[in-house]
């Protein structure tokens, strides 16, 4: 069992992408956990993407990120955070692979749709960055669809 956090970034609610995307999150098997639809600042975007502070591209990102609303999502499942970076593809859409979100719906790195923490480090401050712990939904076991012997 992992978690993962997943942003729409503000180009995927702009095209009108939100449904397409979790779709595919959903139809691979994964579960939603938590969801927050909100216009990112300039702290929270600068924190999220503290990594990348000293990079070239640092203030395009933010600029980007914080333009407008975000839909930031927690998915669970076994393997969630590779399987999500499978799903999204590449960074670059140039490079990604035709199936992945990236390769199937955006063109350039700079408009690339969507955000998933890649790997258990990460995942646990960026959760931590857009959710408390009570707003993450605990499925019951009962209720769990996975494979035999997961959880
Ligand atoms: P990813 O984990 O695939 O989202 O990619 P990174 O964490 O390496 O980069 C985060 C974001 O920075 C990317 F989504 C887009 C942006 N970026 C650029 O604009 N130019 C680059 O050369 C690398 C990343």
């Amino acid at each position: 069992m992992e978690r993962t956090l997943v942003l729409i970034k503000p180009d995927g609610i702009q095209r009108g992408l939100v449904g397409e995307i979790v779709a595919r999150l959903e139809r691979k098997g994964l579960r939603m956990c938590a969801a927050r639809f909100l216009q990112a600042g300039r702290a929270l975007a600068e924190t999220h993407y503290a990594p990348h502070r000293e990079r070239p591209f640092f203030p395009g990102l933010i600029a980007f990120l914080t333009s407008g609303p975000i839909l930031a999502m927690v998915w669970e499942g076994p393997g969630a955070i590779a399987q999500v970076r499978g799903l999204m593809g590449a960074t670059d859409p140039a490079q990604a692979t035709p199936g992945s979100i990236r390769g199937d719906l955006a063109l350039t790195i700079g408009n690339n749709l969507i955000h998933g923490s890649d790997g258990p480090e990460s995942a646990a401050r960026e959760i931590g960055l857009f959710f408390q712990p009570d707003d993450l939904v605990e499925y019951r076991r009962a209720a769990d669809g996975w494979a035999h012997g997961e959880g």
